[in-house]
């Protein structure tokens, strides 16, 4: 049922593997470190093209330009383009493009590739997540064990001092510290095992939408800072881990809520 969509997906990462003079095409979307290209814009232009004529019936609300149709819909895709932005840029090459499927506030089914590793993350709701092909598990590793993939949220400056509280707090508790630059892959190589805790104090939906399933389809958890379900709508904060790990994450976050400057900086 959902083969089109993966199918879709697939053919957009030949889209970012074709990508020349990305330079010179960059350009703001207010913050310096908030960029977009004709990259951006032609590979969702194409999902949605795509999407649409596979799903009729659905909605779309993808990253660039807010596109955001979902009025009356039973269903909509989730959609962005090119995750890790920055890293495509810079040719760093690790970004890709996340697609999820929200039905009823819930995510069903998602699909995220990463066209430079070939890594296709796949999961439907019920039905376990899938590295190409092979079913995938979060980690049993505890907080003093625990690689730790962060995001730093500078779009939004009011979250820094909230990021670097997390940092300090988690530093002399867990092994490291990984920053990729790419939640919807963050999320995923957390639910495949290769780190095994996750946070960023606000992202937008189509950063964790995918991933959030495929985490918690590999035995994982994922919720806002505080405990709370995501919300697929507006911003939110991201924790995800394993059961162990993330309830010593939400505890660590309830209490940095608590001090008094911290108020109102996880969203
Ligand atoms: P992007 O590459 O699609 O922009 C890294 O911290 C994460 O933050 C990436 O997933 C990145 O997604 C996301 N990000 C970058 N700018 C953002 C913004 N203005 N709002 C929310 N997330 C953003
Ligand atoms: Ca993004």
């Amino acid at each position: 049922m959902y083969q089109a969509m993966v199918d879709i997906v697939l053919e957009a990462g030949k889209l970012l593997l074709s990508a020349r003079n990305i330079q010179d095409s960059v350009s703001s979307k207010g913050l310096a470190c908030d960029l977009v290209t004709a990259y951006d814009r032609a590979v969702q232009e194409q999902l949605c093209r795509e999407l649409l004529a596979a799903y009729p019936q659905a909605g779309i609300y993808a990253e660039e330009e807010e596109l955001c149709s979902i009025e009356g819909k039973d269903r909509y895709f989730i959609i962005d383009p090119i995750d890790g932005t920055a890293n495509f840029v810079r040719g760093l090459h690790h970004s890709c493009i996340s697609v999820g499927l929200c039905e009823k506030g819930e995510i069903v089914a998602a699909c995220v590739y990463n066209p430079y590793a070939d890594e296709l993350f796949t999961a439907v709701k019920g039905r376990g997540a899938y590295l190409n092909g092979q079913q995938i598990h979060v980690t049993d590793t505890d907080l003093e064990h625990s690689m730790v993939l962060f995001g730093s949220a500078i779009y939004y400056r009011d979250t820094v001092p909230a990021t670097l509280r997390f940092v300090e707090e988690l530093f002399p508790k867990v092994l490291d510290f990984r920053r990729g630059g790419s939640a919807a892959l963050d999320l995923c190589y957390l639910a495949a095992g290769k780190a095994d805790l996750f946070f960023e104090c606000c992202l937008r939906p189509w950063d964790y939408a995918a991933g959030s399933l495929i985490v918690t389809e590999a035995g994982g958890m994922v919720s806002a800072l505080d405990g709370s379900p995501l919300r697929f709508y507006d911003r939110c904060s991201v924790a995800a881990g394993n059961r162990g790990n993330f309830s010593a994450l939400i505890q660590l976050s309830q209490a940095i809520a608590q001090e008094g400057d911290m108020k109102g900086r996880i969203k």
